[in-house]
Parts: structure tokens; C-alpha cells; sequence
């Protein structure tokens, strides 16, 4: 199942268990695992749901009344959340916080393209919540990915990919706002260099590059 389909499931499963009446085995049994909590005003603000049934509580949804606003979930059963799914007024599911580092903060967040699966994360490699690494994805795998490595604010990496390995990167080394060197690794182990001296972003064949004298001189 896809990630995005299956929290439109466990968003159906929490609120449908909290309004509906008169129903199956199962929806009571559902019931009978969520703590609802209220504010002063007596609006629904959080659902506390045991969903394994086990007597300990691993997801957390805040509400606004009977819309969802944000589902915490601790899928793994560790005792910190590692996945944050965040809803805006209509319900679709705008986008999933995740922990790379596992240690219950959000390091990363996934967009899902139209057909539902991830199209996009944005992750804060220095996990201190500013993004600094796009990576972008078609048909669950990953294609690019751009990273601003020195924390000025600009990109200045970029990664190709060819069925997840890694086809290219690029580097802007010189702070032009463009590549000036890129690597291009072979499916069969080749490695070759392109560069650009000029800072005008035109890559050209090491050899080619390369001033009469011999060496290139990127530093
Ligand atoms: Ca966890
Ligand atoms: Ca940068």
C-alpha cells in the first residue's frame, strides 16, 4: 500500500470509530481503543488510539473538532513518534514527517505527487529544521537530488540517479550558482570529469577543459 493511502485508511479508521453509531463488531472494537480528549468549550481536540489493542497508545491524532489536523504515529512501538502526517482544511494529507535519525524528531518531510505516491522529501541533513537536501522521486525511486552542502543557502550538489544508483553528481565549487565540475559514473564503473573554469556553467571534457599546459587547476 502506498504511504499516502494508507494514512488517508488510519485518518478513516479514527474518525469514522468516533462518529458513527450503531455499527460493526469491529468499529466498536476500535472504540472502545481511543480516548478522546476535549477543551474547555467542549471541542474534540485529540483522539488517543491504541491501535494494536495492547493497552499502549501509538497514535496520536489532533483534531479541530471532527476535522483531522495532525496524526502522530509510533509505528515502530519504541515510545517516540516517527511519523507526523499533517492534514489541511480539506482533509487531503498535505505532507509526512519522518526521523532518519530515529531519535523522534522530524528530519524529513515527503510530498506525494498526483498519483499519491512520495514525489518529493525535503530533508534538514544538519536536522536543526532548515531544508538543505531535495531529493525527488518517480515510481517510488529515486531519480535527483539537490543538497546545499555548505549551509550558505544555495544549492551547490546535484545527484542523478539510474534505478538508484548513483549516475552523477555536480558540484558548484566556486559559488557561481552553477556546476563547475560534474562526475559521471558508468553502469560498468567508468568514472569520467567534466569541468568549467570560466564559471558560466558550460561543462566540458576534462581533456578538453584542460589548459594547454596540462593541468586543469579546478581546486
Ligand atoms: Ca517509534
Ligand atoms: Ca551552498
Amino acid at each position: 500500500m502506498r504511504p499516502y493511502q494508507h494514512v488517508a485508511f488510519a485518518s478513516l479508521v479514527l474518525t469514522a470509530a468516533v462518529t458513527a453509531s450503531g455499527c460493526s463488531t469491529a468499529r466498536e472494537d476500535a472504540k472502545k481503543r481511543i480516548t478522546p480528549e476535549y477543551d474547555k468549550a467542549g471541542r474534540l481536540r485529540l483522539l488517543k488510539y491504541d491501535s494494536k489493542g495492547d493497552g499502549t497508545v501509538d497514535t496520536w491524532s489532533y483534531m479541530d473538532g471532527a476535522r483531522v489536523v495532525r496524526i502522530e504515529i509510533d509505528r515502530n512501538r519504541d515510545g517516540t513518534i516517527d511519523r507526523w502526517e499533517y492534514y489541511g482544511p480539506d482533509q487531503q494529507l498535505e505532507k509526512i514527517g519522518l526521523s532518519r535519525s530515529n531519535n523522534g524528531k522530524e528530519d524529513a518531510w515527503s510530498f506525494a505527487g498526483p498519483d499519491g505516491a512520495v514525489a518529493r522529501v525535503e530533508v534538514s541533513t544538519r536536522r536543526d529544521g532548515t531544508i538543505d537536501r531535495v531529493e525527488y522521486y518517480e515510481h517510488d525511486a529515486l531519480v535527483r537530488a539537490e543538497e546545499d552542502t555548505d549551509a550558505d543557502g544555495r544549492m551547490d550538489k546535484w545527484e542523478t540517479y539510474d534505478h538508484a544508483r548513483l549516475a552523477s553528481v555536480a558540484l558548484d565549487t566556486m559559488h557561481h550558482g552553477v556546476p563547475d565540475r560534474r562526475l559521471t559514473y558508468g553502469s560498468t564503473g567508468t568514472t569520467s570529469m567534466e569541468v568549467n573554469l570560466e564559471g558560466d556553467g558550460r561543462l566540458l571534457p576534462l581533456a578538453a577543459a584542460a589548459p594547454a599546459s596540462g593541468r586543469p587547476g579546478p581546486r
